[in-house]
């Protein structure tokens, strides 16, 4: 294909690209929430879309099925971003990994005790590093999504989990006790396609950059 493909996940990274995208002058003709297909044209015929799952955006750019995309540097750090360029902190979909424990749960003494503590995350590479680096010792329970429920159903102590209002935490009466890192989408773009495509994606990278300053 001449033209580029860039990969997005629906929700919020999607409705948060499109002023984004319209900056580059590409206004997508469907829209994801109600549309099933999974690629979307533009208004543009040499740009296209295609919707992936949030944590499959760097594989697909890796590989060069999609020649850019949006992903969460949660998702990145995750990914491990081998064979990516990532240009570009879009500033957009921002949150807050935090390591959480129930209302009431003694993390500083535990911790300072040297219990080994059991953490559920979908995050294993970003909460392994988290906690080696403070010298505490964890065995990390790998989910998939709803974290918040594991320390309450005695799965684990703590989780290390995204939080933007802090609404799903107090919800399920966790509390937020450490501040990992801050958390922003970023631009991916493949490597051979920034050399073989510069033409057609270095305008759209520019427009990009333009929009987030
Ligand atoms: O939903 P799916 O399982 O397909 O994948 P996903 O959850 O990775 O995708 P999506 O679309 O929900 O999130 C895409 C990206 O948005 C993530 O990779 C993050 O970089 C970013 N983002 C920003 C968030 C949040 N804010 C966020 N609050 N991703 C998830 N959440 C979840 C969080 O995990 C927790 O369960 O929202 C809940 C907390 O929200 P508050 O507002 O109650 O604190
Ligand atoms: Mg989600």
């Amino acid at each position: 294909m001449n033209g580029i493909t860039l990969a997005l996940s629906k929700g919020r990274i999607f409705t948060e690209t499109l002023p984004l995208l319209a900056a580059a002058g590409i206004v997508p003709t469907d829209d994801p929430e109600t549309s099933r297909k999974l690629i979307l044209a533009t208004n543009r015929p040499d740009v296209r879309l295609v919707i992936v799952r949030a944590s499959d955006t760097p594989t697909y750019v890796q590989h060069g099925a999609a020649d850019l995309g949006i992903a969460g540097k949660d998702v990145l750090l995750e990914h491990g971003g081998t064979g990516l360029y990532q240009p570009l902190d879009l500033k957009i979909a921002r949150c807050r990994m935090c390591v959480a424990v129930p209302d009431g749960f003694d993390y500083e003494t535990a911790v300072r005790r040297g219990a080994r503590l059991r953490v559920a995350t979908k995050y294993i590479r970003t909460a392994r590093e988290h906690f080696a680096v403070k010298g505490v010792h964890v065995d990390l329970i790998k989910l998939y999504g709803s974290m918040e429920l594991a320390p309450l159903v005695g799965l684990a102590d703590a989780i290390v989990d995204l939080v933007s209002t802090g609404g799903t935490l107090k919800a399920n009466r966790l509390v937020a006790v450490e501040d990992i890192m801050p958390i922003s989408s970023r631009l991916v773009v493949n490597q051979a396609a920034l050399k073989m495509k510069r033409e057609v994606l270095q305008p759209i990278l520019d427009a990009f950059a333009g929009a987030v300053a």
